[in-house]
């Protein structure tokens, strides 16, 4: 499929968002796997125009119903505790006829306003950066405490459903419709030898063991903004995939890319290492604002989340890279299956490293003083 945007239809979906007298420049923004993005310049203040991929987000307006009841949420969260709301959230820009969402040549397109002075990483570049990245994923979870989770769409079922991803992933291995299955023997022997714990977050969430919350799903590093000048942690972007969920897949999917050395599709496997001191940075960041809320039960299961939530994007890549390539957008031949063995020397590094992991949880939990009895008041609205 040729997605390359005619500039005159890219002009002509902005002008329906934005005064057309007023943009400078469109141009496109490498970020993300799914959605086009593209920055449109305008004298004061910029905006990001995306095009939504309704191939993967097949209800767009279950999905923009969820970003905006959220982002609403925080914005008069913030205005109540006194703060400054506009570098905090996201903020959704509707056409000219007031609507989320412009259809156009039967494409989906969106707005939002750029928030000046930010920037996101694709990899961490120093302790400091990781703690204030910590601190935003934990506020999120934090500022959403009160948020009954009934409200949001189901926009993507399944999606953190790690044994529902395997039994998918086995469909796909029966079917080997690319001929690709041969070529990924020992990638697939990984997968397998590990989906015996899979359900270890999902069972614990059917059991209410530990909660559904409103969660991003998608905390990577490069979803994460942070004040270009100060460095300080801003907001979380992306809330596509905002929905409920378990706290314990946000907090490993950003310890996922962040606490690696190496990008996540990195060829050399030799680079792809975890930096444990990068860990408790994100881990003090991000307990540091959750420790009122999080139960007991969601922390002494954080090593898990870290854990499955690696297995299950290694398993997603390989996945692609089986059926095809039909979901995450590629950039070379192998990207898929590359990216894949990246996450799976990932999830090695993880488990050599288990036992420091979850010292290290407890050492951050210790100095926090987090004690049972501050949270049972404290539970997430179903
Ligand atoms: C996708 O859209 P993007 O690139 O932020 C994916 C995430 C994966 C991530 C892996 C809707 O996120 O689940 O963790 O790639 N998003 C969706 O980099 O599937
Ligand atoms: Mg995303």
């Amino acid at each position: 499929m040729d997605n390359k945007e005619m500039p005159h239809d890219l002009r002509k979906v902005a002008e329906e968002f934005l005064n057309s007298q007023k943009i400078v420049e469109i141009k496109e923004i490498e970020s993300g796997h799914i959605n086009k993005t593209y920055l449109v310049v305008m004298p004061e203040c910029n905006y990001i125009l995306q095009e939504i991929n309704t191939h993967v987000f097949n209800s767009p307006f279950g999905m923009m119903h969820n970003i905006k009841e959220v982002t609403e949420y925080i914005r008069k969260k913030l205005i109540y505790e006194g703060k400054d709301p506009n570098r905090a959230t996201l903020n959704i820009v509707t056409s000219r006829l007031g609507q989320d969402i412009v259809i156009y040549k039967n494409r989906y397109w969106r707005c939002m306003q750029y928030i000046n002075g930010s920037k996101t990483y694709e990899i961490i570049e120093s302790k400091e950066m990781f703690y204030e990245v910590g601190k935003a994923v934990g506020e999120f979870q934090f500022l959403l405490n009160g948020f009954h989770t009934r409200i949001l769409d189901d926009t993507i079922r399944h999606f953190h459903d790690t044994p529902y991803r395997y039994e998918k992933f086995l469909d796909i291995i029966k079917l080997d419709r690319c001929d690709r299955v041969k070529e990924c023997q020992e990638e697939i022997e990984f997968i397998h030898a590990r989906s015996a714990f899979f359900s270890r977050i999902t069972s614990k969430l059917e059991k209410k063991i530990i909660p559904y919350r409103v969660t991003h799903n998608d905390t990577k590093l490069s979803n994460v903004l942070l004040d270009e000048k100060t460095g300080k942690a801003l907001c979380l972007i992306d809330l596509d995939t905002v929905m409920k969920g378990s706290i314990l897949y946000d907090y490993g999917d950003a310890l996922r890319i962040g606490a690696s050395i190496a990008v996540e599709d990195e060829v050399d496997l030799e680079k792809v290492k975890i930096d444990l001191e990068l860990v408790e940075a994100f881990t003090k960041g991000f307990l540091n604002e959750v420790k009122e809320i999080l139960l007991p039960s969601e922390a002494e299961a954080l090593y898990d989340g870290y854990h499955i939530i690696t297995c299950e994007i290694a398993m997603r890549f390989l996945h692609d890279y089986l059926e095809g390539d039909l979901y995450f957008r590629i950039n070379r031949k192998k990207h898929n299956l590359e990216r894949a063995r990246n996450q799976i020397k990932l999830v090695q590094e993880i488990e050599k490293n288990e036992k420091e992991i979850k010292a290290l949880i407890n050492k951050v939990l210790k100095e926090l003083n987090y004690d049972e009895k501050f949270f049972s008041s404290n539970l997430p609205k179903a």
